[in-house]
């Protein structure tokens, strides 16, 4: 098939899953066409099968807003005409779904059916299509769509519940490449001495740094467990609480066991570093940085919201507390250091919910199956 995929291609989960969908797809022998404002983060421009169309806004002095939206669908329709696309499949529904549906208005009009698919990640619902001022552009887009589909069940039911939607959506979940994600243990034993001494464990947390990561729990956490027991944390990633977590690092004197290494590309090498992940979230509609941790047979320690219990068994593969109860998540991460065998027993868990339930091998066919069906469907 010849797929367009749009997506926030800059640091995020939703970013991530479209950018591994696409290099999935196209090692299955479909073309991908990737329509994006600057060249997804994961690409390394050399994969076979895979294209690359920028999205170029121009900045006339007229427009104090420059009308991305309206760049993107002309561009979607350009690229789904001169490449021939069988459908274009956006992720985060807020524009992306309303410039998909402008551009299949637009080949409308020239006899040219594309249908396009709206994979719905999480804050695009739970957070920023609850504002008013987006909600029933969000609402129309997602009924709007050839085809729908959520991250997890909690996030299908929220975007019913939340924006009173009725329609079909069918639920895909994080994938995670198995063979990729994984303990190497020849690299561990040359690696993890950049970031913990013998006989200190190392957690980790990997998120974009945003409010609704609770960075600043991840430190309280650590604290907590870096003073019962001798470890080091490492952080991936960056966004807007970075300098608050750090300064608190700093407040609460220990800046030494922390390292902020910024944005990463090859993040499967250092997750399977750790011992442990944190992430204490206030909403995940899945959790796709667990998941890719558990993959590495790094358990996490992690909030019971959204989609997580969609992922983590507490007590079997992880552990999960309510949101803010940072004593216990460091009482719980504190227990499952001091024990080996038990960190051994929940590592091994770990990486078999991932092999078992969301390697890319089983997880990609249902993507497959599902532009079959939407393809062969009468045009809306
Ligand atoms: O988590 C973020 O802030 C980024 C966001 C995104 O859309 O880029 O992530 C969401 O999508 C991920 C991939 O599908 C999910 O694994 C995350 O749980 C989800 N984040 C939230 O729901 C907060």
């Amino acid at each position: 098939m010849k797929i367009g995929i749009t997506c926030y291609p800059t640091y995020g989960g939703s970013g991530v899953v479209a950018t591994e969908l696409g290099i999935e797809l196209a090692a299955r022998g479909h073309e991908i066409h990737f329509i994006t404002y600057s060249p997804p983060f994961r690409l390394t421009g050399r994969e076979a099968n895979i294209h690359y169309h920028e999205v170029s806004v121009s900045n006339y002095p007229l427009f104090e807003y420059p009308p991305y939206d309206l760049a993107l669908a002309t561009r979607m329709a350009e690229v789904a005409e001169f490449h021939s696309l069988d459908l274009l499949h956006v992720h985060y529904a807020i524009p992306h779904s309303v410039s998909a549906l402008l551009a299949r208005q637009m080949l409308a009009a020239r006899g040219r059916h594309l249908p396009f698919i709206t994979t719905l990640h999480g804050t695009d619902i739970t957070l920023v299509g609850l504002d008013r001022s987006y909600l029933p552009i969000t609402r129309f887009g997602i009924d709007e769509s050839d085809g729908v589909t959520a991250i997890s069940s909690h996030l299908r039911d929220k975007t019913r519940e939340n924006l009173g939607i009725t329609r079909d959506i069918e639920v895909i979940r994080n994938f995670v490449n198995c063979d990729f994600y994984q303990r190497d243990a020849a690299l561990v034993a040359q690696q993890r001495p950049r970031f913990a001494n013998a006989g200190e464990h190392l957690l980790v947390h990997l998120s974009n740094f945003r409010p609704v990561k609770r960075v600043l729990d991840v430190i309280e956490i650590f604290a907590r467990v870096a003073q019962a027991l001798p470890a080091r944390l490492l952080l991936i990633g960056d966004g807007p609480d970075r300098s608050a977590a750090e300064f608190l690092t700093m407040r609460l004197g220990i800046a030494d066991r922390v390292d902020f290494v910024g944005k990463q590309e090859n993040v499967n090498e250092l997750l399977a570093l750790s011992d442990l992940m944190l992430m204490p979230s206030e909403m995940e509609s899945f959790g796709l940085a667990a998941l890719e941790a558990m993959a590495c047979r790094v358990p996490a320690v992690a909030t019971r919201v959204g989609g997580v219990p969609e992922l983590i068994d507490s007590g079997v593969n992880g552990l999960l507390f309510d949101v803010g109860d940072v004593d216990s998540m460091a009482a719980g991460a504190i227990s499952i250091l001091s024990d080996p065998a038990h960190l051994q027993t929940m590592a091994s868990a770990a990486r078999r919910t991932a092999q078992d339930h969301f390697c890319s091998s089983r997880i990609i066919p249902l993507y497959e199956r599902y532009y079959e069906r939407i393809v062969a469907a009468p045009a809306r």
